[in-house]
């Protein structure tokens, strides 16, 4: 993508709304543009961000043998009232009438729906285990929206829905479910540590919120710090494997770490006071298991191999994807700007030309971003007449994690620079290897 051509409203001051530094960032940056209290329009740049992590989304659930499938944001009242949760939802479900006067809601969850798609088509043992995904809009019209999409009246959420035939089933989806995020937030170059949560107006006894930690999180929570430390790493999972993904599970959620919600002062004290901590975090996904809460209420049996028919075990299984971009930024970044992670990151590399015009620095930076191309890379090329402060602010604020300067003085020596946009770091080389070293370190991902 060629910078001149792109669109990338980048704000040179601070935005007065803006609290915490993932929000301002973002606006800075021109990724996100408010529309309303807690509904934003996703500006290119915050798109790409957001396909990116739709994507790692996606890849992990399906590797877990997860179905995508696609439900409405609009549902029919009917559908919650047989829940019981059309009453219980209160003020923060967003209640609309059609020109028939029936009741719809924007759904804040799917529930209702993935049972009512599950009873129309499945009765028997034979068609379990089953779990469904989508990533779709949600709306929730929350008292406080803030923070810009960390807390958004509407957001992205993955939520995913397992169907099994007995308890032992659904907790071996939930605890697959637990492993599938895990490796997700790391794609994401986060950690994010399950802690036994609270289950609030979904329902049920078993549920981990999984928690980024961030000064500025929503969240206090109490920890033994040594499970900042675990790491899923590369190592192969076999999804199927219901004692290898469970011991995954335990190895994650032995250690000490809980919201207030579940806090227990005793517990904590017994952990060795070097490790023992309080802090605070942002919420980036959840997981319940709630066996027959809907099911049973809206009549989602199946037949068992002896012939009788039993409602079917459920939990489900959320994501904020948007909140994830907030929740990066607020784990990434300097006084400079963002720093994306390579897995996320909008583009892979930012190339500055220092003297557009110039035919010889304009000819290199067109074979860096041609090579780059040709494996497979889109970069972001600053081809604009500006300043090379004004380009070097630029690619420092929207965070792109390595950087091409290209300019008359280097490539009369047959050099470039390339720079980590982490460390700072430095490097000459000609064009040829900065474009295979880049392609390198992405080779992985
Ligand atoms: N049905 C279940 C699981 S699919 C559910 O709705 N869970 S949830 O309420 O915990 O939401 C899942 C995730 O969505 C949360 O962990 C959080 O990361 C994100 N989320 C919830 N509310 C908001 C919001 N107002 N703005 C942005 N993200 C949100």
């Amino acid at each position: 993508m060629r910078l001149s051509r792109y669109f990338l409203p980048v704000l040179k001051e601070n935005p007065a709304e803006a609290q915490i530094v993932s929000h301002r960032y973002m606006l800075r940056a021109g990724m996100i543009k408010q529309q309303a209290a807690g509904i934003y329009s996703w500006l290119p740049l915050g798109y790409r961000v957001l396909r990116r992590i739709e994507q790692i989304v996606h890849e992990e659930q399906q590797r877990a043998g997860h179905i995508p499938l696609l439900m409405p944001t609009l549902q029919p009242a009917d559908l919650w009232r047989e829940s019981g949760r059309y009453d219980d939802y209160g003020q923060e479900m967003l209640r609309i009438k059609d020109r028939h006067d029936r009741d719809m809601l924007y759904g804040p969850t799917n529930e209702e729906m993935i049972t009512d798609i599950f009873r129309a088509h499945v009765g028997s043992y034979k068609d379990l285990p089953l779990t469904l995904y989508h990533i779709q809009w949600k709306f929730r019209d929350e008292v406080r929206p803030r923070f810009g999409v960390m807390r958004g009246r509407e957001f992205l959420m993955k939520d995913g829905y397992n169907f099994d035939i007995d308890r032992d089933a659904a907790i071996h989806a939930y605890n697959r479910h637990m492993v599938t995020y895990l490796r997700s937030y790391e794609r994401m170059g986060l950690t994010a540590i399950p802690m036994r949560a609270a289950s609030g107006p979904i329902g049920g006894d078993n549920t981990h919120e999984f928690l980024v930690l961030a000064q500025t999180g929503e969240s206090e929570v109490f920890y033994d710090d040594r499970v900042t430390a675990l790491k899923l790493g590369a190592r192969d999972i076999d999804y199927d494997d219901r004692a290898q993904v469970a011991s995954v599970c335990e190895e994650f959620t032995t250690l000490y770490a809980r919201t207030d919600e579940t806090h227990d002062a005793a517990l904590f004290d017994q952990i060795p006071e070097e490790h023992r901590k309080v802090g605070r975090g942002i919420e980036v996904g959840q997981i319940f298991y709630f066996g027959t809460k809907y099911s049973e209420a809206m009549g989602a049996t199946v037949v068992t191999p002896d012939g009788s028919r039993v409602p079917v075990e459920m939990g489900s299984h959320g994501i904020g994807v948007s909140r994830l971009l907030g929740a990066i930024i607020e784990a990434s970044h300097d006084d400079k700007g963002i720093i994306w992670p390579e897995g996320v990151t909008p583009f892979p590399v930012g190339i500055v030309n220092l003297k557009q015009g110039d035919a010889s620095t304009d000819l290199a930076c067109e074979g860096i971003y041609k090579g780059l191309a040709a494996k497979g890379l889109e970069a972001l090329y600053d081809d604009r007449d500006e300043r090379a402060g004004a380009k070097f602010a630029t690619m420092d604020l929207i965070g792109l994690p390595w950087r091409i300067t290209v300019g008359p003085r280097g490539l009369a020596a047959g050099k470039v620079e390339l720079t980590c946009r982490r460390t700072g770091a430095s490097e000459e080389l000609s064009p040829e290897a900065a474009v295979a070293k880049v392609a390198d370190i992405y080779a992985g991902l």
